[in-house]
Order: C-alpha cells, then sequence, then structure tokens
C-alpha cells in the first residue's frame, strides 16, 4: 500500500520521490504549490524498492485526475522516466543532489530519456524542485485564469525584489 502524507482530498499534483531523504529537495516543489493554493498530494514512491507501487502509481495517475506528476530522486534516478513509462500524465523530473557525484548522475539519469517517453527536466536541487513547481502551474494557469493572475503577481515580486537590489561598495 502507498503510503500518504500531504493529500488533499482532489490532488490535481502528484510529487512523488524516491526516498524521504529527498524530501530537503523537493519541499521546495510542494512549498510553491501551497503556496498558490494548487491541491497536490505527496509521497514516497521508489522505482527499485516500491517497483509494484510504482507501476501501480502510475497506472491510476489519470484516472485519479492528476494532470502533472513531479517526480524528484538521486543517484541512478529512474523513478520519473518509470513513471512516464506507466502513463500519459506529463512528468517533471527533479535531479536530487547524490552524496558522491553531487546530483551530475541524477540529472543526467532524468534527462537522457530515450526518443518517445518525454520527461521534462530541471535543475539540480531546490531550484529545480521549485522551477518543475513553477512550471506545472504555468501549464495549469494556460486554462486557469485566476492561477495565472497569482503567477503575473509572484513574477511582479520577484521583479521588485531584483530592482531594490543594492550592491555593497568597494572593501
Ligand atoms: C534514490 O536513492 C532516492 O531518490 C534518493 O535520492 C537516493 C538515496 O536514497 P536513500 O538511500 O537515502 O533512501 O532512490
Amino acid at each position: 500500500m502507498i503510503q500518504q502524507a500531504h493529500r488533499h482530498e482532489s490532488p490535481v499534483v502528484g510529487v512523488v520521490m524516491g526516498s524521504s531523504s529527498d524530501w530537503d529537495v523537493m519541499q521546495h516543489a510542494i512549498r510553491i504549490l501551497a503556496d498558490f493554493g494548487v491541491p497536490y498530494e505527496a509521497q514516497v514512491v521508489s522505482a527499485h524498492r516500491m517497483p509494484a507501487e510504482m507501476a501501480e502509481y502510475g497506472d491510476q495517475a489519470a484516472a485519479r485526475g492528476l494532470r502533472a506528476i513531479i517526480a524528484g530522486a538521486g543517484g541512478a534516478a529512474h523513478l520519473p522516466g518509470m513513471l512516464a513509462a506507466f502513463t500519459e500524465v506529463p512528468v517533471f523530473g527533479v535531479p536530487v543532489p547524490s552524496r558522491y557525484l553531487r546530483g551530475e548522475d541524477s540529472l543526467l539519469s532524468i534527462v537522457q530519456m530515450p526518443k518517445g517517453v518525454p520527461v521534462a527536466t530541471f535543475a539540480i536541487g531546490e531550484a529545480g524542485a521549485a522551477n518543475a513547481a513553477l512550471h506545472v502551474i504555468a501549464n495549469l494557469a494556460t486554462t486557469d485564469a485566476a492561477l495565472r493572475e497569482k503567477l503575473r503577481a509572484f513574477r511582479a515580486r520577484q521583479n521588485e525584489v531584483a530592482r531594490g537590489m543594492n550592491l555593497p561598495p568597494l572593501d
């Protein structure tokens, strides 16, 4: 049985990760979804430790109403690609930094999908997790005017912060 945590009643976005050790990175995707009010669910689904549950998750994703899956994994990060093989719901892959290769292994594992089954792949780590969520939101916003307004406001706030940045004097 798939463990459930962080589950809205009717989630639109599924956030999955290969291990609870991915949480520090993947929580940045969840924070964005929560801030934008997008119903989501988040849980551990490991491709190599829970292969049957992973297949079930992919198989049922569309029927359960998911419109996007954000999948984070580290090392030989096969979770996003394998999930994409089990569903037509778009998969957004987040390479989680690994202990020895600092996530370059994760990045290459996720981004180098052979032709025919795509995974949209983001930057290694926190920025990738946050951007995966923002990209999902941008996609959902194409048919949701209220969400598009929230995205515009988010960008406007970033603009304000950047315009207010000052550089320190020379030492
Ligand atoms: C992958 O192996 C996970 O996505 C995680 O990034 C990595 C290490 O997992 P743990 O050994 O910390 O559980 O499946």
